[in-house]
């Protein structure tokens, strides 16, 4: 019925599409390609792929697009990223994040009128990335920058894309502020319990008993509090706000992450307030697990300690 395009040189061998695939009908490739990744392959037939597109839509690299029976092309990459392929670890889901943004910007026409502000992290380089004009910014400095952005020339779409570490930690002033003057800016938070860049870190988010180079017997509570929940703070301010939590753990998750950004954005389109999206996503390399164990570990231990969902729109009424 359908078949998928596997671009073997952007595949760096995460296997994320071989879990999301409902019918088994991807898998390693014995080869492996020029950048030393053991590529995947699509071992079935047109008759057998219904054309899902869950294999596209986990694959954190744009190495998938899928065509239906009549050779329609029924996931595109979106052309809100270049072509660029990026440094991120294999499984890591800032590729996943960065296209589902690119594509609801594609999709609402805005691309041509926004501007993003990289922040210091693994992300650092999303300039390279984002097919629209970005600023970099100090390590948590991102809100400040987008907050000159958008006053300057209001009829920009300004967002930042930030990590736990530059957001939570080094950042907490920046944010908390900047969502209690009401910046009319959008905000995607990467919350990956840990610093990745630096080497892994203990973050702000980190969870209890989470193992990292800062915490090698696993974060005490007693010493070093609990996680931060970021959505739920900035929620608690008076001022109107858009502030929601999803996560890029598999494909349908990635799926409700992607309506939750596109509202963020239609908020600051349509000029209402300050938008704010949190993802769950996934550091394999720092976590020490391979992108499938650190799948699940997101779904079974951050999941439940940071639940999903909208914490406050604008036209729903704060507490006095
Ligand atoms: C002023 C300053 N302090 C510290 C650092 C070191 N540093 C670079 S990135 C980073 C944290 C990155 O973690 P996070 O924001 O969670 O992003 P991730 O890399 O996990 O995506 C730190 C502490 C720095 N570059 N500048």
């Amino acid at each position: 019925m359908s078949r998928i395009e596997i671009d073997s040189i952007r595949c760096k061998g995460c296997g994320r599409c071989i879990t999301a695939c409902p019918k088994d009908l991807i898998e390693f490739s014995q080869e492996i390609n020029d950048r030393g990744y053991t590529y995947v392959d699509f071992t079935g037939h047109q008759e057998d792929c219904s054309g899902c597109t869950l294999c596209a839509v986990v694959c954190p690299d744009q190495g998938i697009e899928v065509w239906n029976f009549k050779d329609k092309q029924t996931f595109v990459n979106t052309t809100g990223l270049t072509e660029n392929m990026t440094h991120y670890c294999p499984g890591c889901t800032h590729g996943v994040v960065h296209r589902i943004t690119a594509e609801v910007l594609e999709e609402l026409g805005l691309l041509d009128r926004t501007v993003g502000v990289a922040p210091v992290g693994c992300s650092v380089l999303a300039y390279e990335y984002f097919n629209i004009d970005m600023f970099e910014a100090a390590h948590g400095r991102a809100p400040a920058v987008a907050t000159g952005a958008k006053r300057a020339r209001p009829n920009l779409i300004v967002f930042t894309y930030q990590g736990d570490g530059d957001l939570a930690s080094i950042g907490g002033n920046e944010i908390l502020h900047a969502a209690n003057r009401g910046e009319k800016i959008t905000v995607i938070f990467v919350n990956n319990a840990i610093y990745g860049m630096t080497g892994g870190q203990m973050a702000p988010t980190s969870m209890p008993n989470q193992k990292t180079t800062t915490s090698p017997m696993g974060r005490d509570v007693e010493t070093t509090g609990y996680p931060m929940r970021v959505s739920e703070l900035l929620a608690s301010l008076k001022t109107p706000a858009f502030i929601a939590r999803g996560s890029a753990h598999d494909g349908k998750h990635s799926l409700k992450l992607k309506k939750l950004i596109r509202q963020a954005f239609e908020y600051q389109r349509d000029n209402t307030c300050f938008s704010f999206v949190e993802v769950l996503s996934t550091c394999p390399t720092n976590w020490g697990l391979s992108p499938d164990e650190a799948d699940k570990w997101l779904e079974t231990t951050m999941m439940p300690y940071y639940p999903l969902g909208i914490f406050k729109q604008p036209d729903v009424a704060s507490p006095a």
